[in-house]
């Protein structure tokens, strides 16, 4: 049975686990996160279908299960599992979407790598997900497409299924045209999201920097432009924008831009934060922390995540201020997800010289300055982390959203609690009673600690209390339900997206 929403998403949507030597998928675990989200679209939909990719050594080999079908509490959907082959998921994730698209994304010229890119295995697996994706959609289905690693699907489903209705959805940085235009296959590329019907962005500087980007490489015309919302204006910060183009005009057709900021699930967070269990966890915490107080830093490890950066202004503050010796810890949680990869397992070396020295410059036998973390706490754990923490200290160089941000607040039910949050995270936009900080000035790095160090609990009540209004109001629902009225406005039939 044909789709009417196709959902293309490099991961799969379950759990998948052997038992037995049966595999069963199971509902993630976590309810948190985007991916149930995705899901609960399929609940507006007789049928809902979901393209990812899996490793298969010998794509091959009769016995690789290439469909899926699932009938759980979101509804009932297919999933898609394209054989990919190591090589593969080589070239066209780690090398060309990694080494080559990230760095450029998230705005470090220098990290970006173009000499192992292999542009026809690029094209080759976004046609493919495009192929899997045409044979799911029902006639004028809407296909909804993630991230950088598929930029030219939309051009391809465009070509393959004309009737289709296609959105877009980023969730990383789009930086400005200096910057985009380095990519040599850069035409392509925007050729292929002016196919879509819908291209979105977390925050509305994204969303400027797409439109120059578009116009500086073809005959785009804004067609129309909107006011910011108010609460999206953190006045003074650096990725505010005060007006976006909303709709542009390319070859006759019209493309809605959208900036609409993921945002975490307060409810779900906020009650596991209430719970008995993390109540149980939060005392362990605290007890084992005795009069220290808790600095907590939690990522991927990235090098677009400031990780280094943030360890010298540890150490710079343990130098700077005797007086905390005994008295502070910080807790970095550096996760490697990709260590295999060079640009990954550098930083990892790094990060982990940075702390050993940091330890071994200020620590005793009763104090260790900081504890990092490599391996991926469960979140349950985390939210217990989030609780007990006195300061968040978030402080990426260049992050499309950070969810992480969200979720201290989300966690903080109590209202206390200090986060200090980097202004080009795309979350700065909105959360403006953070300490703001600027991670490239060491300046700012400094005074920012030294602030919420010092900050009064009526201040940090007072903070806490805007920034759960705001996430609040950009929650994750809040997310989905103006995702959907955009998917309802171009699938109109009143109202046609060709020109006149
Ligand atoms: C990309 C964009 C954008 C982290 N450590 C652990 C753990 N996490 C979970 C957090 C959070 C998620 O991972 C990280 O989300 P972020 O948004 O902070 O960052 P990216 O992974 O880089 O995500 C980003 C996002 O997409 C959404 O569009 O915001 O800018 O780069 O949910 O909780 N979870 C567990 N243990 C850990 O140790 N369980």
């Amino acid at each position: 049975m044909p789709s009417d929403l196709v959902i293309v998403y490099h991961r799969q949507p379950y759990e998948e686990v052997v038992k037995d030597g049966q595999t069963v998928f199971h509902e993630n675990k976590s309810p948190n996160g985007i991916v149930p989200t995705l899901k609960s679209f399929f609940g507006n939909v007789d049928k809902g279908a979901w393209i990812a990719w899996k490793e298969a050594k010998d794509p091959a080999n009769p016995d690789f299960q290439r469909t899926v079908e699932i009938d759980d509490s979101f509804g009932r959907y297919s999933v898609s599992r394209l054989p990919l082959t190591p090589e593969q998921i080589s070239s066209f994730y780690h090398v060309t979407s990694k080494e080559a698209f990230w760095p450029i994304l998230h705005s470090f010229k220098e990290k970006y790598n173009y000499d192992p890119v292999d542009w026809p295995t690029f094209r080759e697996v976004n046609w493919a997900f495009a192929e899997a994706a045409a044979a799911e959609a029902s006639d004028g289905a809407m296909v909804w497409v993630h991230d950088y690693n598929l930029w030219l699907v939309p051009g391809y489903l465009r070509q393959l299924r004309p009737d289709l209705r296609i959105s877009f959805y980023h969730h990383t940085p789009f930086p400005a045209a200096d910057m985009f235009n380095v990519l040599p296959w850069r035409r392509e590329i925007v050729e292929s999201l002016l196919a879509s019907d819908i291209v979105g962005f977390h925050i509305p500087r994204y969303a400027a920097n797409f439109v120059s980007v578009a116009r500086s490489l073809f005959d785009v015309n804004v067609s129309k432009r909107e006011q910011v919302a108010p609460e999206l204006i953190s006045d003074g910060t650096a990725l505010v924008e005060r007006s976006i183009p909303t709709e542009i005009e390319h070859r006759g057709r019209h493309i809605a831009v959208s900036a609409s900021p993921v945002g975490v699930d307060v409810d779900y967070i906020g009650e596991r934060a209430d719970s008995r269990e993390t109540e149980k966890k939060v005392d362990v915490i605290r007890r084992e922390l005795g009069d220290s107080r808790l600095i907590l830093s939690v990522s991927r490890t990235d090098y677009t995540k400031g990780g280094i950066d943030q360890l010298l202004a540890y150490e710079r503050l343990l130098e700077r201020r005797p007086e905390l010796h005994g008295k502070i810890r910080l807790m970095h949680v550096s996760v490697s997800a990709n260590r295999s990869m060079t640009a990954y397992e550098s930083i990892q070396n790094e990060i982990e010289q940075a702390a050993g020295r940091i330890n071994g410059r200020y620590g005793s036998f009763e104090w260790q300055p900081l504890a990092l973390i490599s391996t991926a706490v469960p979140f349950k754990h985390l939210v217990a982390y989030y609780r007990a923490a006195d300061i968040a200290w978030i402080t990426p160089l260049a992050d499309g959203m950070n969810l992480v941000a969200k979720e201290y607040v989300a966690s903080r039910t109590d209202l206390d609690g200090i986060l200090v949050l980097s202004e080009f995270a795309g979350a700065a936009v909105e959360m403006s009673s953070a300490v703001i900080t600027n991670p490239f000035s060491t300046r700012s790095m400094d005074s920012a600690i030294d602030q919420a160090l010092a900050m009064v609990p009526a201040e940090r009540q007072e903070r806490m209390k805007a920034l759960r209004s705001t996430i609040s109001k950009y929650d994750l629902r809040a997310w989905a339900r103006e995702q959907q009225r955009l998917f309802d406005e171009v699938r109109g039939p009143e109202k046609s997206r060709s020109a006149a």
